[in-house]
């Protein structure tokens, strides 16, 4: 029970089981797990795939032959294993000279050689058979406004996002691309801080159809913003082409816990979205085990995130079949529309309607819609005990 299995769609980032425990204040505690290494663990957990910064598995300055060595061993694991690499991204914050940003930056010299490493990343990517390209743009921003001018910032990062889509389509590679939002961390305030933000962007681009979003649990819950209604929204937008999952304290550093460690309600009403409505595209784990832990507490910390959504799709599937609760909704939503002639699409007949509706302000306005006892039933589920 609640094992994963590669139907389940899980995956990590090397960079999540490779993060040795390093943080701004503190030196390493850990070996990381090598993306050898990882791909042979995640592979025994029952995950389905891994995916990768350019940099997680590339060195930066490694010559050609190194990159040949790497990529080759690296191949051969994901072979032994039957492992995916289902998305691939870029980094375009760790090197100084992103310091200021990298699409957005100033200088063209550092905004140019940002596309050239995202194209080399997206050959690498296909080369492993990534169908998804994440965006996560950590040093797009600013601390001194002064400095960049916010509207050129925009101009300047749709001209990237555009750049990419352009080698995409010659180079046949049929790439998505999943934008990623981040209010602030490292940079003191980050542009296109929310998925909304990015949903904005995304219909001013020469090919919105092939961008969405990667939304971040910790992310939109840094902001103080409901996770679950981002994922939403993008979801009905069409543009979920990817998620990560982790989880967070509101108002904090960002703290990439494990799936469902904190905020277990919202992680159930956002199972709850992905199973109801069909979510196709992969369930990415993007945390990162605490610092108190070795490497068996980053498999206790991998499986965690796993055996939670497990546990909770299982939840899911208690609500949706728990009599109570559906009457209860059947109530809500089962108001039937007797409002003779009205549509809620515009016609002249349906506006005729509206205008002579006799609504009885009073009696609806009084109306009670029986919330509290649905979420309590809803609290019960998720603890156990129904
Ligand atoms: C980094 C960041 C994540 C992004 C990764 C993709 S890297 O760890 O904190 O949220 O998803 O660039
Ligand atoms: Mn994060
Ligand atoms: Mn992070
Ligand atoms: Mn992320």
């Amino acid at each position: 029970l609640f094992v994963p299995k590669k139907e389940d769609r899980f995956t990590f980032g090397l960079w999540t089981v490779g993060n040795p425990g390093r943080d701004p204040f503190g030196l390493p505690v850990r070996e990381g797990f090598t993306p050898v290494e990882a791909v042979h663990m995640l592979a025994e957990l029952g995950a389905y795939g891994v995916n990768f910064h350019d940099n997680d598995l590339v060195p930066i300055d490694a010559t050609p032959a190194e990159k040949e060595r790497i990529v080759r061993e690296f191949r051969q694991a994901l072979e032994a294993t039957g492992l995916k690499v289902p998305m691939v991204t870029v980094s375009l914050f760790t090197d100084p000279i992103f310091k200021d940003g990298a699409f957005t930056s100033n200088d063209p010299r550092v905004r140019a050689y940002a596309i050239r490493k995202t194209i080399e990343s997206m050959d690498l990517g296909k080369e492993l058979g990534a169908e998804v390209f994440v965006l996560w743009g950590g040093r797009e921003g600013a601390e001194v406004d002064a400095g960049k001018d916010a509207v050129d910032s925009m101009k300047r990062y749709r001209e990237a996002v555009n750049y990419l889509c352009e080698y995409s389509l010659s180079q046949n590679y049929g790439y998505k691309f999943a934008l990623e939002a981040k209010p602030n961390e490292p940079r003191g305030d980050i542009y296109l801080p929310t998925t909304g933000a990015m949903l904005g962007l995304i219909a001013t681009l020469d090919h919105p159809e092939m961008v969405g979003v990667n939304p971040e649990v910790a992310h939109e819950r840094m902001a103080g913003l409901n996770f679950y209604h981002a994922a939403a929204q993008a979801l009905e937008a069409g543009k979920l082409f990817h998620i990560d999952l982790n989880d967070q304290k509101m108002g904090r550093f960002d703290q990439d816990l494990r799936f469902g460690s904190d905020g277990i309600k919202e992680a159930f009403f956002l199972v709850k979205l992905l199973e109801d409505y069909n979510y196709k595209g992969m369930l990415h784990f993007d945390a990162h085990a605490l610092r108190t832990e070795d490497r068996q507490g980053v498999v206790e910390f991998a499986k965690g995130n796993m055996r939670t959504y497990l546990i909770l799709k299982e939840k899911v599937k208690r609500f949706n079949a728990d009599p109570d609760i559906q009457a209860l909704l059947a109530e809500i939503n089962g108001r039937k529309l007797d409002l003779p002639g009205f549509d809620f699409k515009y016609s002249p007949e349906s506006l005729q309607a509206l205008r002579g509706m006799a609504v009885d302000r009073e009696t609806i306005g009084a109306e009670g819609l029986n919330y509290e006892k649905l979420d309590q039933l809803t609290m019960e589920i998720i603890m156990g005990v129904r």
